[in-house]
């Protein structure tokens, strides 16, 4: 397998709601030299790079375009944000047997033009969805990582900001496990400026989690789908691979024998780089929030068990 030729190539697999707006922030920030994206259905991923390109001599030069699977030689990063939503009267499960069916069709694909690059899972059930493309893809573990956490990291920290008063960039907080109902606020770990918001008494900690777990299902209802923070969680993820950052971020990988997890995929915090996933940063949780993070592993596998 040759390394990967050019750096800053992006494609993104999926060019629905998700992944144009993770098209278009990528653009915005300048960080990647060629942008291509690859939909079943072509007309909207040409119509959305046209649209990109029209919106470059404001952004700044770089290559966007349609394509399809072979456009996967010598990415960096290869997106997949394809997939179908949740429809009214389905269950989590129906939507998880239908994306997994997507998943195992489009993996071989992918596999035949895959000279390198590290592929970031973000179609739900990420979790699930992440570990069946490690499993189907043969890659090593830190080649493909879930967007996982991330973004609801980021509303838990925005959530902490508001209700603290402070400024968000100085919230470190993790959210950790599933990206989904089970998911664990790991207050053992997050502070502002040192002070361990476990042991702060003046955060209603439940409101904060109940805002953070709801998010996602509550904006749905309101404007029926989610893109922006997702969109940009995205880009922070590539940021962290293709300017080789060593950044700590709750993606997800598959987990196998740390925490006293086993052959799952979840998020906690990790080292993310040009490699991918380098480590797991071991942080020391409490009792109470392994013990849930366990509980998180076990839900995920129950789905898993389901679908594979
Ligand atoms: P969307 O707007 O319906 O876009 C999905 C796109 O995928 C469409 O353009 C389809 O044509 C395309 N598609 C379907 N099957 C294939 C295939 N086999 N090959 C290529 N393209 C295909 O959905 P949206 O963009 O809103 O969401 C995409 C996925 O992201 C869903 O699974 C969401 O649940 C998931 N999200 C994940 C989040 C996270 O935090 N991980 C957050 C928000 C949404």
């Amino acid at each position: 397998m040759e390394s990967a030729k050019s750096k800053g190539k992006v494609v993104i697999i999926g060019a629905g709601f998700v992944g144009a707006t993770a098209a278009f922030s990528l653009t915005m920030s300048g960080m990647a030299s060629e942008l291509v994206l690859v939909d079943v259905f072509k007309e909207k991923a040409m119509g959305e790079a046209m649209d990109l390109n029209h919106g470059l001599c404001f952004m700044g030069q770089m290559s966007i375009s349609d394509g399809h699977y072979s456009s996967v030689k010598d990415a960096d990063i290869i997106i997949i944000t394809a997939g179908a939503a949740r429809k009214p009267g389905e269950t989590r499960l129906d939507l998880a047997k239908k994306n997994v069916g997507i998943i195992k069709d489009m993996v071989p694909k992918i596999m035949e033009h895959y000279n390198g690059g590290v592929i970031l899972v973000v179609s739900n059930p990420v979790d699930i969805l992440t570990y069946m493309v490690q499993k189907l893809s043969g890659l090593p573990v830190g080649k493909v990582i879930g967007s996982g956490t991330v973004l609801d990291s980021a509303r838990f920290r925005y959530q902490i900001s508001k209700h603290a008063g402070v400024d968000v960039k100085n919230v470190h907080g993790y959210i950790v496990g599933e990206h989904g109902d089970s998911e664990v606020p790991a207050w053992s770990v997050t502070h502002i400026a040192g002070k361990r918001m476990q042991d702060d008494t003046s955060l209603d900690k439940e409101l904060i989690f109940q805002e953070v777990r709801d998010a996602g299902a509550n904006i749905i209802k309101y404007k029926g789908a989610t893109y922006y923070g997702i969109g940009v969680s995205i880009t922070r993820i590539c940021e962290a691979i293709l300017k080789d950052q060593n950044s700590i971020l709750t993606v997800g990988s598959v987990i196998d024998g740390h925490y006293g997890i086993n052959d799952v995929a979840l998020s906690v915090p990790s080292i993310v780089n040009k490699e991918g996933l380098v480590s797991l940063y071991d942080v020391n949780f409490s009792e109470e929030d392994l013990v849930a993070l366990r509980k998180s592993a076990d839900k995920i596998k129950e789905v898993l068990e389901q679908v594979k």
